[in-house]
């Protein structure tokens, strides 16, 4: 198998490259702000009790995230590989993510970091917020508090990894093709 960590502040395009890159390496794509939002419009128990820390910009209790990715990963059994976009978000999810792999025979391959100014990361995340209709882009003070908590809960997790020597930082500012071509370029180097 091949495991790709799509790692970055919110609004740095992890998202946007994670459905082009899928679409290029077939990997299945798990996202676990993409599956959140799903278990909210389905108004499941779980989407009710994330819905509440999501829309102040917070992360969703750990033991939450882990139990839905958990479920997810056993609908993929014939995966040829997994695009972590958006998890792990804590040390604590990259500890469990490290256990279901190892359950697999299989680990991590490549952190790929997209590296964004924070001014254009509020920016976009406006943009978007005039469109998406997600609550955690309406208002600037929670999108502020939302890179606050990347910085102070996710961030170590870039320190997890690079322990390891699995992570790479690609530049990502600019266009999106342009900043697709940087990560298939590293991508491609390590599947060599
Ligand atoms: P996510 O769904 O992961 O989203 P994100 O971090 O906001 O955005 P992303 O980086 O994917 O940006 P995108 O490509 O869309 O998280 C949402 C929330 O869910 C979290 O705050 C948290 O509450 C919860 N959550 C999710 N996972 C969790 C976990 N593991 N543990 C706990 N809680 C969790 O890009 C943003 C915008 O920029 C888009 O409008 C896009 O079109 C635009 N854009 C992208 N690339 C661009 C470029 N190169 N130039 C200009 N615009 C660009």
């Amino acid at each position: 198998m091949f495991n790709l960590i799509l790692f970055g502040p919110p609004g740095s395009g992890k998202g946007t490259q994670s459905d082009k890159l899928v679409a290029k390496y077939e990997l299945v794509h798990l996202s676990t702000g993409n599956l959140l939002r799903e278990e909210i419009a389905a108004k499941s128990p779980l989407g009710l009790q994330a819905m509440k820390f999501m829309d102040k910009g917070q992360l969703v209790p750990d033991e939450v995230v882990i139990g839905m990715v958990d479920s997810h990963f056993d609908k993929h059994k014939e995966a040829r590989g997994f695009l972590f976009d958006g998890f792990p978000r804590t040390v604590a999810q990259a500890k469990a993510l490290d256990q279901l792999l190892e359950l697999k025979k299989t680990g991590i391959n490549n952190v790929l970091i997209l590296d964004v100014d924070e001014e254009e990361l509020l920016k976009r995340l406006i943009l978007r917020g005039k469109t998406s209709g997600r609550s955690d882009d309406a208002d600037e003070g929670i999108l502020r508090s939302r890179q606050d908590v990347y910085k102070k809960e996710t961030l170590p997790v870039a320190a997890y990894y690079s322990k390891a020597g699995k992570v790479t930082s690609i530049d990502g500012m600019g266009g999106i093709n342009e900043i697709f071509d940087r990560l298939c370029s590293q991508i491609d180097k390590k599947m060599k």
